[in-house]
C-alpha cells in the first residue's frame, strides 16, 4: 500500500510469483520513505545495501525505526517541504531516469511464450490488421536453445534476422529475456568465456557456486565487477546485430530454484568494484548492477541510440539503467487494484517507468477484468500486458469482439496521448518527479489526498479514476481543488469533494484539471508511424497556467546537443476572453511542417472573434471545413469548444479567443 503507517518490512530482493499485499519481501529494494505531515514533507534514503528492515510505527504507534543487518549506519534526510521537492532532491542524489526511447512508452505485448515464429508472426498481423496500436513483442525464454542465454532455438526461429525484420517494417520492436544463470558446460561460449575471464560468482572455499534455474544447472556471473560487467554486455553483441532493440532481465533477485535460501548462499564473494564482500552485502544490488551490465553494453554497441532494459530485481538508483515491472501478480481483482499503489510507491521511489503485467500473470482474466485491467494499464508508465506458460490467450481481442473494441479503444487513448506522455518522461528525466502520481504529490495540504491510492493523476492534469471491481456500475472518487473536466463529456465538476460517476464497461473515467494545456496526436499503428499531424492541443481555460511540449527523434541521444524541440505555452483568461501564447520553439529538432489545432474547453458561448497575432482568422462553420482549411477557427456550441486552426511553424503566436 502507499501508506506505509502501522506496516512492518524486510528489505531482501525475493522472487514471490503469486505475491498478495501481504508478502515481505518481494523484488526489489529501495530503502526510502516519504514522510509527509500538514502539507510538510521530507524523505529518508537509508544508503545500506545489506538486508534492511523498517518499523513504520508496527512496534509503537509513537514512533518508527529502522536499520540492517550489517554495514553502515548511512542515511540521508531530504528535508521539502513540498513532497516534489523531496524527491527531486532523493534523486538528484541517486539520479534520475534516463529518457527512454519513444517506442518504448508505446504499448508493449508479451506472453510465456510467443514461439514459433509463425505464431510471433501471427501476433504481430493481428494487431495491426485489427488496427490495435502496439510498438514492442516479447520472445520469452522459450526463443533460447534450451534455456542458453545469448542462443536462438533455431527449430522456433530458423532466421531471426528475417522474421525480426518483417515485424520491424510493420513497426514492431522486438524484446528478448535474458536470465542470470549461464548453463554449467564447458563447450558452451558463454559458459568458456566466463570462465576463461573469471566472471562467475565463487563461494569463499574458491568454489564456483551451482544453482538450478531453467537452464538446468547454472553458474552466475558477478555484475558488481567493472570486467564482468563489461564482459556481459558485449554478450549482446548477436543479438543485437540480430535486431533485437530491448533486453529484459530476469531472476536477478538473484532468483535459483532450491532451497533453504532460493538465491545464492551467503558465503559467496563478490568484487563489489574492489570492495569485496559475501552475498549479504551484495544480494540486494545483484539485479541493478545486472540491468546496469546490460545497458552499458548496449550503450556501446548500438552508439547513440538509448537502450530500453527491463528489470526484475532492483535497488534504489536501477531506474538509471532499466524500468521495471511488478512481477508474477495474478489475474484477479485484487491485484488490479494493488497494482495502483505499487507503481505509485515505485514512482515517490525514484523509479517512474513500472508497470505491472497488464491481465495478469498467474491465471486467466474474464473479458471483463482484462479489459477493465487495461483501462487502467494504458496509464501506467510501462503499458505491457503479460501472462504465464500455458494460460489462456491474452492478446486485448482474445475476449471477444465486445471488449476487443473497448481495448482498441483504450490503447487508442495512450497514442493520442503520447505527445503529452512523452513529455511528462521528459520532465521525469530532467526533476525525478514521476509520470504516475498520487494526489498527494500535487495536492500535499489537502489531507484527503493523503491515503488516495484507488484514483492517480497521470502527469500532473488528468486524474484516473479506474472501476477495480467485478461488476462495478458506478464509483465515488476524490476531486481535489479546483474545476474539473469529464475527459469524454466535458462535463464540469467543483472540486475538494467527493462525486459518484458510472463506470461502464466502455470506458475509464478521466478528469482533466481546469488549466491543463495537454498535446495530443492522431491515433497511430505503432509510436513512429507517421509524424504528428495534426497537433491537438487540449486547453482548459483557468485564471492562467502553463505547460510545455518536448520532442525529439525519439531514439537518438542527439537531444543533449541541442535537438530537442521545447515550446512552452501559457493560457489566462483575461477580462475580454482568454489568451493562449506559445513561445518560439527552443532546441534545433525542427518536426516535419504539421497543423496546429487548439481546442478551447469548457466555452459557455460563442467567441466574438478569434485573433491570432491580433489579426482576425476566418471563421469556418463545420469540422469538416475545418480540417479542409489551413486557418480558421470555429465554435461547437453542444460540446462548449472553441477549436483553432493553424500551421505549426515553430514560431511565437498569440492567440486571442474574445466573449
Ligand atoms: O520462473 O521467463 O516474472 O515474467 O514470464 C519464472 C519466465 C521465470 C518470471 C517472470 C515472468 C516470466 C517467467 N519468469
Amino acid at each position: 500500500p502507499l501508506n506505509k503507517r502501522g506496516q512492518a518490512m524486510t528489505m531482501w530482493n525475493s522472487d514471490r510469483p503469486g505475491y498478495t499485499a501481504a508478502t515481505d519481501p518481494i523484488y526489489q529494494t529501495i530503502p526510502f520513505f516519504l514522510a509527509l505531515r500538514n502539507g510538510i514533507s521530507y524523505g529518508i534514503f537509508f544508503d545500506n545495501t545489506y538486508r534492511s528492515f523498517f518499523d513504520m510505527g508496527k512496534e509503537s504507534r509513537t514512533y518508527y525505526s529502522f536499520g540492517a543487518e550489517a554495514g553502515e549506519l548511512d542515511y540521508y534526510f531530504l528535508y521539502g517541504p513540498d513532497p516534489k521537492d523531496v524527491i527531486s532532491r532523493y534523486t538528484e542524489l541517486i539520479g534520475r531516469m534516463p529518457l527512454p526511447p519513444r517506442w518504448a512508452i508505446g504499448y508493449q505485448q508479451c506472453r510465456y511464450s510467443y514461439y514459433p515464429e509463425n505464431r510471433v508472426r501471427e501476433i504481430a498481423r493481428n494487431f495491426r490488421e485489427r488496427e490495435i496500436p502496439c510498438d514492442v513483442i516479447y520472445l520469452d525464454i522459450h526463443y533460447m536453445d534450451e534455456y542458453r542465454c545469448f542462443t536462438w532455438n533455431k527449430e522456433r526461429f530458423p532466421d531471426p534476422n528475417r522474421m525480426i525484420g518483417d515485424l520491424a517494417t510493420d513497426g514492431f520492436k522486438v524484446v528478448v529475456i535474458i536470465d542470470p544463470g549461464i548453463r554449467n558446460e564447458a563447450g558452451y561460449w558463454v559458459y568458456d568465456s566466463g570462465v576463461d575471464g573469471d566472471h562467475f560468482v565463487k563461494r569463499r572455499n574458491g568454489n564456483r557456486f551451482v544453482g538450478r534455474v531453467w537452464p538446468g544447472d547454472c553458474v552466475f556471473p558477478d555484475f558488481t565487477r567493472p570486467e564482468t560487467r563489461k564482459w556481459w554486455g558485449q554478450l549482446y553483441r548477436g543479438l543485437v546485430n540480430d535486431g533485437i532493440r530491448g533486453f529484459w532481465n530476469d531472476m536477478n533477485e538473484p532468483a535459483v530454484f532450491d532451497g533453504p535460501r532460493y538465491t545464492f548462499p551467503l558465503n559467496v564473494r563478490h568484487d563489489g568494484d574492489g570492495y569485496a564482500g559475501d552475498h549479504r552485502q551484495f544480494h540486494n544490488v545483484y539485479g541493478m548492477q545486472m540491468a546496469r551490465a546490460t545497458f552499458e553494453g548496449l550503450e556501446s554497441l548500438r552508439r547513440n541510440e538509448r537502450p530500453f532494459v527491463l528489470t526484475r530485481a532492483s535497488y534504489a538508483g536501477g531506474h538509471r539503467y532499466a524500468a521495471t515491472w511488478t512481477g508474477d501478480n495474478i489475474s484477479r481483482w485484487e491485484d488490479l487494484e494493488m497494482g495502483i499503489p505499487m507503481v505509485l510507491n515505485l514512482g515517490i521511489s525514484g523509479q517512474p517507468f513500472a508497470g505491472p503485467d497488464i491481465g495478469g500473470f498467474i491465471g486467466n482474466p474474464s473479458g471483463e477484468l482484462y479489459t477493465r485491467w487495461l483501462q487502467v494499464g494504458v496509464f501506467n508508465p510501462l503499458a505491457r500486458t503479460h501472462t504465464e506458460v500455458g494460460s489462456k490467450d491474452q492478446e486485448p481481442w482474445s475476449f471477444g469482439p465486445e471488449f476487443e473494441a473497448i481495448n482498441r479503444r483504450s490503447i487508442e487513448l495512450r497514442y493520442r496521448l503520447l505527445p503529452y506522455i512523452y513529455t511528462k518522461f521528459y520532465e521525469s528525466s530532467v526533476t525525478g518527479v514521476p509520470v504516475m502520481r498520487p494526489l498527494f504529490l500535487e495536492f500535499p495540504d489537502d489531507r484527503e489526498t493523503y491515503w488516495r491510492e484507488d484514483e492517480f493523476l497521470f502527469g500532473d492534469n488528468l486524474l484516473i479514476a479506474p472501476a477495480t471491481r467485478e461488476g462495478q456500475e458506478d464509483r465515488r472518487l476524490y476531486l481535489p481543488e479546483g474545476a474539473w473536466y469529464d475527459f469524454w463529456t466535458g462535463d464540469r465538476f467543483s472540486g475538494k469533494g467527493w462525486v459518484t460517476v458510472e463506470t461502464p464497461i466502455d470506458g475509464v473515467p478521466v478528469f482533466v484539471r481546469e488549466g491543463a494545456i495537454i498535446p495530443m496526436q492522431q491515433v497511430v499503428q505503432f509510436s513512429d508511424q507517421e509524424p504528428i499531424d495534426p497537433l491537438t492541443v487540449e486547453v482548459y481555460p483557468a485564471a492562467s497556467s502553463s505547460a510545455i511540449l518536448y520532442e525529439d527523434d525519439g531514439l537518438s541521444y542527439d537531444f543533449r546537443n541541442g535537438e530537442y524541440s521545447l515550446v512552452r505555452y501559457e493560457c489566462s483568461q483575461e477580462e475580454i476572453g482568454t489568451e493562449f501564447k506559445m513561445t518560439k520553439r527552443e532546441g534545433r529538432y525542427v518536426p516535419p511542417e504539421r497543423s496546429l489545432l487548439l481546442k478551447f474547453n469548457g466555452f459557455a458561448s460563442k467567441p466574438s472573434e478569434v485573433l491570432r497575432s491580433g489579426k482576425p482568422l476566418p471563421m469556418t462553420d463545420t469540422v469538416e471545413h475545418l480540417v479542409k482549411e489551413k486557418t480558421g477557427w470555429l465554435y461547437d456550441g453542444s460540446a462548449k469548444i472553441v477549436w483553432v486552426k493553424f500551421g505549426d511553424g515553430g514560431q511565437e503566436e498569440t492567440v486571442e479567443v474574445r466573449n
